[in-house]
């Protein structure tokens, strides 16, 4: 069955010369389950070679040793799958919009497939590289159950109002993976990457360690299989209570592409059709795409630019008001603030490079109360999220910092101190809902 067309978007357009086809890995770090890598693969057929290439980019944009760790550990993996299916996978290293196009001519490829990504730096380098190569340059969304190009070409106001196109668009999208035939052409000798060399060569912060959780598609399948199997039957009623170990943990799978959300989505929607299975497929489909549909039509997407007009002019309103706490980007990443709710949360981001859903709005809703100005407040989440996170550096996290800070996707409500009519979530509120001691016991406040 062919990939469908709709899920193919041309960056550049140019007659395809017939070549080696050239799959640019990026978003999507897997072997299976891939649309990008499945249409390359169909463009080759049986005669023209497929090679695959990553380029690691060093310190892309502030990553640290904890998030390269965990991406290196899950492409030798996918390296591995790839060598076994006779499809070589090429590690370049520098600046992917130069190393890409530099490759594609010396293989003399006729086509080059990548990966549907919404965020600036990747949509800077696809430009330049559809800039620099000879060959058409073909964007696959291999993340999206219906392709972000096709749920909305312009940006949407709240889920709300993706959601319908999001159904509607369901069933010609959420269909089953084809397997991904082994490649039977003869390829180009090709240098096999030095894991170890390129390891040893990182400069990325060491002061964020790595954190035991297992890379890789087959970890990211196994994590998905118990999820669906042990958690996903109290899901709808526990996932709000961070003490109850009822939510998926898939997101450093899918923020690497490590998952596909749609295998998820198959899994899941395979389970049954009752309100756990609902609110899950709300979350990793609507949710996840309507951030997606932010970051592409919001190019601005991590500044207060991006926030709806009250949301601005009410964090304006407020700017002169006196702040009880004032904390520095420095007291907020020890996690040294006079609210322990919070400091334990903070000592989860750091310790595991996780965090808790419902803690994240609490986090960085208290973050703009105790910072000087909303700028500052928004730059310092953003910085933490992505510093210690697994699943930093996403679209998912700009959004919910967004929703969080900025009343993104979200409306005005009944008007506090500091953040005007922004949304505010309280201590009190958390112990409402969980057992926040319990919380505070494991974390340390
Ligand atoms: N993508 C790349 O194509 N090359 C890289 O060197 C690279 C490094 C990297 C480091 C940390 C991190 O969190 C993400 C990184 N990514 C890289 C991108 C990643 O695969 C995701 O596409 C983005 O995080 C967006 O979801």
């Amino acid at each position: 069955m062919p990939v469908n067309p709709r899920r193919v978007h041309a960056l550049r357009h140019a007659p395809d010369g017939g070549g080696p086809v050239l799959y640019w890995m990026s978003r999507e770090q897997r072997a299976h389950d891939n649309w990008g890598l499945l249409h390359a693969r169909e463009l080759a057929g049986a005669r023209r070679p497929l090679v695959a290439a990553f380029c690691l980019a060093a310190r892309f944009a502030g990553a640290a040793l904890r998030q390269y760790d965990f991406m290196l550990a899950g492409l030798e993996q996918t390296a591995r799958t790839l060598a076994g299916l006779g499809i070589p996978l090429v590690l370049l290293e520098g600046d992917p919009g130069g190393e890409i196009p530099r490759l594609a001519a010396r293989l003399r490829a006729g086509v080059v497939v990548t990966d549907f990504d919404p965020l600036r730096i990747k949509r800077d380098w696809q430009t330049r590289a559809a800039r620099a190569l000879d060959a058409p340059l073909l964007e696959v969304d291999g993340h999206n159950v219906v392709p972000c190009r096709i749920a909305s070409y312009k940006k949407e106001y709240a889920a709300r109002t993706i959601r319908p196109r999001i159904h509607k668009l369901l069933p010609e999208f959420l269909e089953e993976f084809p397997t991904l035939e082994p490649q039977q052409a003869p390829v180009p000798e090709l240098p096999a990457p030095d894991w170890a060399r390129v390891r040893q060569g990182l400069r990325a912060d060491p002061g964020v360690a790595p954190v035991p959780t297992p890379s890789g598609e087959t970890a990211a399948l196994a994590a998905l299989a118990a999820f669906v199997s042990a958690v996903l039957p109290r899901y709808a009623a526990g996932r709000n209570d961070p003490n109850a170990g009822a939510t998926s943990r898939l997101s450093p799978y899918r923020n690497f592409g490590q998952l596909a959300p749609q295998r998820a989505a198959l899994d899941v929607a395979a389970s049954g059709g009752g309100e756990n299975q609902a609110a899950f497929l709300e979350e990793l489909v609507v949710r996840r795409e309507l951030a997606d549909n932010f970051c592409l039509h919001s190019p601005g997407y991590d500044t207060l630019d991006a926030a709806p007009d009250w949301a601005r002019r009410t964090l304006d309103e407020h700017r002169a008001d006196p702040r009880p706490h004032i904390y520095s980007r420095e007291a907020f990443e020890a996690g040294a603030t006079h609210d322990r709710l919070w400091n334990a949360a903070q000592n989860q981001m750091r310790a595991s490079g996780a965090m808790h859903g419902y803690l994240r709005m609490y986090w960085a809703k208290k973050i703009l109360e105790w910072s000087p100005d909303p700028e500052s407040a928004l730059a310092t989440a953003i910085a933490l999220n992505d510093r210690h996170l697994l699943d930093g550096r996403d679209p998912n996290g700009y959004t919910g910092i967004l929703w969080s800070v900025a009343g993104l996707h979200d409306r005005p409500w009944a008007r506090r101190p500091v953040i005007g009519t922004i949304r505010a979530m309280t201590e009190s509120g958390c112990r409402r809902k969980f057992d926040v001691a319990a919380y505070i016991r494991r974390w340390g406040g």
